[in-house]
């Protein structure tokens, strides 16, 4: 294998080897958070598909049990793909989940499952009845697309759950309605909650928001009513893009649809990060009152080399997701638990004013395991470089063509992380600051990760990515925030409102040889008010 052992990561969660993809059926039970998510029990590719099953008390050390739910009904035979798990009213957990049922084609239904025992705050035992499959694909839909029964919720005396799907002999995502009293009996809606032209809907979730300007999160239950200003969010996972993409709006419950408040919503492409992030879930963590937010990051390096590291995936630092006082997006935060692995001895710079073309490192810590905080401030925005037209819609296609080496104006400036000591490799994170598009006086912030440089290996996948960052720099403020780890940098843009996770393999940048700078391309001075790293601890992760 080219990429070497000391890439595995140590605080983002993966089992102690194999093949891993979306989460499942996130939930916090009698004290304990359940982390259930796709697993390969025979290897480090996709297949052979069961739900493996991790608890933790703080969602940062992790212990795997027995897998929850593997193939043992004719409903589920041929595997046991993506679900979700509601707080029925008696406070037990159901679980939905797809299940193939045909050797030949992938065949779709949805099952039910409950714990054998509700006393078990481990909840190790699932009990599959014997009515299953509870969901068939009738009516016309495909049946070989028709998956990930979303998280329920509950009004006048129903439940109801959306399943993703692809309109029969079209292009068509749409996400239909299931209603139930008792989890048993589910009647389709007619009309689909949501539908849009981007192909089939992998993994929906649909969930209120407070709309108060707040950041504590609702029960998936919950509604708009007078006193309680309430948002709706629906993110579907696109097949075709392979991104998760979410719309703000309303759920008008009467007519069971939801309502996009931009109308060209469902066109404007907001995606919870920008980078390998997919196949995402939230769920409503009641011990802290908040949103929490799972997704996959794949690999991008080859198979053969998951085949030779035994392993491949793994989830993204658990996230709380709240709404933007602008009501426009949402904005997403590391859990606060992840400040809990930061080592005692924190490094830190001080209104360091860093000059054109100028780099500084960051010394004194070891920084492939790393946590890293920074405050810029960009003293005048005069030098912004113009913002080609053509491109101004095009976050990616913008900083594929102006990436971290690309002199600009005001930036490209950030992080250069994953270093090795002579700069051969690195990984850049950072902002670019154009000038106002016409009709507008708010400067256009660009969001990049640029890995194209991250290492000398060749057969790697680097794309760049990139995202608007929906925020006023006409103070010249904006922060950023780099979850290091090994192979992962994990960035936060303006407090979480851009977020962009990527996956590198240095061949020079491993283990004591990770450096950390901070640099500017542009031609005007950008100044760090403040900037702190941490190393991180590893935590327990699954026995590994
Ligand atoms: N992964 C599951 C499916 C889902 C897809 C199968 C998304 O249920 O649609 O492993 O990554």
């Amino acid at each position: 294998s080219i990429v070497d052992s000391q890439l595995r990561t140590g605080y983002h969660f993966q089992p102690l080897k194999n093949w891993i993809n979306d989460p499942n059926a996130p939930m916090y039970y009698k004290g304990w958070y359940h982390l259930f998510y796709q697993y390969n029990p025979k290897g480090a590719v996709w297949g052979n598909i069961v739900w493996a099953h991790s608890v933790s008390r703080d969602l940062i050390n992790w212990v795997s049990l027995k897998p929850a739910i593997e193939p043992s009904i004719k409903s589920d035979k041929y595997g046991c793909w993506s679900g979700s798990a509601t707080m029925t009213l008696d406070g037990t957990p159901a679980i939905m989940y797809t299940g193939v049922n045909r050797p030949d084609v992938n065949y779709q239904v949805q099952n039910v499952a409950f714990p054998k025992n509700k006393s078990d705050p481990l909840l190790q035992e699932w009990d599959k009845p014997g009515h299953n499959p509870v969901i068939v694909p009738e009516g016309g839909i495909n049946a070989t697309q028709f998956r990930d029964p979303t998280t329920a919720w509950h009004a006048d005396g129903h439940w109801r759950l959306l399943v993703g799907s692809v309109v029969t002999g079209g292009s068509r995502g749409v996400a239909y309605v299931y209603r139930s009293r008792d989890f048993r009996l589910w009647t389709r809606v007619r009309r689909p909650l949501h539908s849009a032209p981007t192909g089939m809907w992998e993994c929906p979730d649909f969930y209120p928001v407070t709309a108060d300007g707040r950041q504590h999160g609702l029960d998936t239950s919950v509604m708009a009513n007078d006193k309680r200003p309430v948002k709706h969010v629906l993110k579907n996972s696109l097949d075709l893009r392979r991104y998760d993409y979410y719309t703000v709006g309303t759920y008008d419950r009467e007519a069971e649809r939801f309502v996009p408040d931009d109308p060209a919503g469902d066109e404007h492409h907001l995606r919870y990060d920008y980078g390998n992030f997919y196949a995402s879930k939230t769920f409503y963590d009641p011990a802290k009152r908040r949103r929490i937010l799972w997704g996959w990051a794949n690999e991008s390096d080859t198979a053969v080399d998951d085949v030779a590291k035994g392993w491949a995936g793994i989830q993204a630092i658990p996230r709380k997701v709240w709404l933007d006082p602008s009501g426009k997006q949402l904005v997403q935060w590391p859990i606060e638990e992840v400040e809990s692995l930061r080592g005692k001895r924190p490094v830190s710079l001080k209104d360091r004013v860093v000059r054109p073309g100028e780099h500084v490192e960051v010394t004194g810590l070891q920084t492939a395991q790393a946590d890293v905080e920074v405050s810029f401030e960009v003293p005048s925005l005069e030098g912004a470089e113009a913002l080609d037209e053509a491109l101004a819609y095009d976050a990616q296609k913008l900083c594929s063509v102006r990436g971290a080496d690309v002199k600009g104006g005001v930036g490209p400036f950030g992080l250069w992380v994953l270093a090795s000591a002579k700069l051969e490799e690195r990984t850049a994170v950072f902002f670019r600051v154009f000038r106002a598009a016409r009709g507008s006086n708010k400067p256009v912030v660009l969001m990049c990760t640029d890995p194209t440089k991250s290492s000398r290996n060749p057969n790697l996948y680097q794309p760049t990515f990139a995202g608007f960052v929906d925020t006023d720099i006409t103070n010249g403020k904006i922060s950023l925030r780099s979850l290091i780890d090994r192979s992962v940098v994990e960035s936060f843009g303006a407090g979480g409102k851009t977020c962009i996770l990527s996956r590198v393999y240095p061949s020079l940048a491993i283990g004591k040889n990770a450096h950390l700078y901070v640099f500017n391309n542009g031609k005007a001075d950008i100044k760090v008010t403040q900037l702190t790293a941490w190393e991180m601890k590893k935590p327990l992760m699954n026995g590994a």
